[in-house]
């Protein structure tokens, strides 16, 4: 197969994945491409895992610092995780082994809004960068990237790093050429400018991202797929959410607080997001519009029925089969979708203007409307906040779901209060489970809190969150947002004790 890197310059620069990963030294901190396992770095974080892991056999300690877009896959976090490599990883991760070093507190973990993690890096408070480790597409006679599957914090880490190692994937379709569209205007306060975006299918920037030649140390060639998991249906309690969501919008649309064709829609990644996606598909809506992270195999069916007008964000997070359908017709998808920098795909300025609706999964609410999104029992991470932060505080309306129980019915997944809080009752406007929908928009903490037990919670849990409620009224010293503080973590704590929050 021809080479994609076309530069001549950089052909004089490829190296093996070895040689690369030989370029970065213990203690750098590595600024890597991949956003929800799409467009990671492929063969240096697996070299690079050999080398710390030769170096721990020789009683060495080698360990870098990690900053991606968001999750990425076996192959980076997974296999620098397992040769405990990684003295701190930022912003986002979902990766099995990642997790269990954060939780044993065996790997430091910035868990930050992933609009934040570019202007943090420009503002200086993240510290220096030393590599940038980037997967593109291919790279053009004149230098120019063509980015891959993701872009995420791509164009922050090629501007900021000191030196910059390229992987070229020819797994990723050259048909990708033209998607991109890279914000050139990022600046600093006092000087920022209004991001002049109003449409979620207006282009602002660039199809390229650049770096100038000079500081690309090394470039490999690959080929390998993205983490592409294979799509599983919706099960029964994602499909009743969906349903209890459309039937909201087409309430709204009906009271004329939304438009026909809805706002541009954001979603998250996973069972229920797919879900609602798949009711769109059957539902009342036409000419849509998603202004999201991540462009899951829904959107594309969306896009393909008609449904979905056009959709932008800065990842894919695709199926197999239809990364194929997508490359087989990128000449009919390209007019329809964008992917875009993080810093744009997730600024609050845009999301607030364009009024996105907003939909996200969560591991908890409380009966007054604050969710936890992030950690099980309060103390051990889950996954991390993502984008969903970014979107819940300036959506028109921000919605959260989650099954009623987890853990095969022993835990409620609407409790007292909340271990931890990731979006606060101020940003929080709609909670879905299975068993119902709670607007809580206009509603005061103690009549959301008989909302949220009413429409939400598991029926077996509800004649105990309503005793909470009753006697938290008579006894709670403030009688705004009422709370027997022991009581309410008795409901973690006897989780923690006996793996159930049932009692009797
Ligand atoms: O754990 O698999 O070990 O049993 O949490 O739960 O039901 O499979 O749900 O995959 O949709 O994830 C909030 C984690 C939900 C996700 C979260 C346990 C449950 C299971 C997963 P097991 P499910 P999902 C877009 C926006 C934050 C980031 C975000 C997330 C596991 O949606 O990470 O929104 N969100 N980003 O058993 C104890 C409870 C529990 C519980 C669930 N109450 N107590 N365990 N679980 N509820 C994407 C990006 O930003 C990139």
């Amino acid at each position: 197969m021809a080479s994609r890197v076309l530069n001549k310059t950089l052909a004089g620069r490829v190296v093996t994945a070895e040689e690369a990963a030989s370029m970065i030294r213990a203690g750098d901190t590595v600024g890597m491409s991949g956003f929800t396992g799409a467009g990671y770095p492929k063969a240096v974080p697996v070299a690079l895992a050999k080398r710390i892991m030769d170096a721990n056999l020789r009683g060495e300690k080698f360990r870098v610092s990690v900053w991606t877009g968001a999750s990425t896959a076996p192959e980076l976090d997974g296999a620098l995780a397992m040769v405990d490599g990684v003295e701190l990883r930022l912003p986002y991760q979902s990766d099995p082994i990642c997790r269990k070093k954060i939780n044993a507190g065996d790997m430091e973990y910035l868990d930050i809004h992933l609009s934040h993690v570019g202007a943090f890096v420009r503002s200086g408070f993240l510290g220096k960068l030393d590599v940038a480790l980037i997967e593109v597409t291919g790279i053009r006679e004149d230098g120019a990237l063509i980015p891959a599957s993701s872009i995420g914090n791509n164009k922050v880490w090629l501007d900021y790093a000191d030196k910059v190692i390229l992987e070229v994937n020819s797994w990723q379709s050259e048909r990708l050429e033209g998607v991109h569209d890279v914000y050139q205007g990022f600046a600093l306060p006092p000087n920022r400018k209004p991001i002049p975006l109003v449409s979620p299918s207006d282009r602002i920037g660039t199809p390229y991202l650049d770096c100038p030649l000079e500081k690309v140390i090394a470039v490999v060639e690959t080929s390998s797929p993205d983490r592409n998991a294979p799509f599983s249906a919706p099960d029964e309690a994602s499909k009743r959410i969906a349903g209890h969501i459309l039937e909201f919008l087409a309430d709204e649309v009906k009271k004329g607080r939304l438009p026909k064709d809805l706002l541009p829609l954001q979603s998250g990644v996973g069972n229920i997001a797919n879900a609602v996606l798949f009711g769109l598909q059957d539902g009342p809506f036409e000419n849509l519009t998603a202004y999201t992270e991540v462009l899951q195999d829904g959107m594309l069916s969306l896009i393909s029925s008609g449904k979905l007008r056009f959709a932008s964000a800065t990842a894919f997070s695709l199926s197999p089969a239809k990364v194929d359908e997508l490359n087989a017709q990128m000449d009919r998808y390209r007019d329809s979708l964008i992917l875009r920098p993080q810093e744009i795909s997730n600024h609050p300025e845009l999301i607030r203007r364009l009024g996105c609706l907003a939909m996200n999964g969560m591991i908890e609410a409380d009966i007054y409307g604050n969710v936890n999104s992030t950690h099980v029992n309060g103390t051990a991470i889950m996954n991390g906040i993502g984008g969903s932060g970014d979107f819940a505080r300036n959506a028109y309306i921000s919605f959260f779901m989650t099954p009623s129980t987890a853990k095969k019915g022993n835990v409620s997944c609407i409790v007292p209060m909340v271990t931890h809080v990731d979006h606060t009752e101020h940003d929080v406007h709609v909670l879905v489970t299975e068993q119902g929908l709670a607007d809580l928009r206009g509603l005061s903490p103690k009549q959301r809190a008989e909302r949220v037990i009413e429409q939400c919670a598991h029926p077996d849990f509800r004649p105990a969150l309503r005793d909470y409620v009753r006697r938290a009224g008579a006894a709670s010293p403030g009688k705004h947002t009422p709370h027997l503080l022991d009581e309410a973590f008795a409901w973690h704590r006897n989780l923690l004790r006996t793996g159930s929050m049932r009692t009797g």
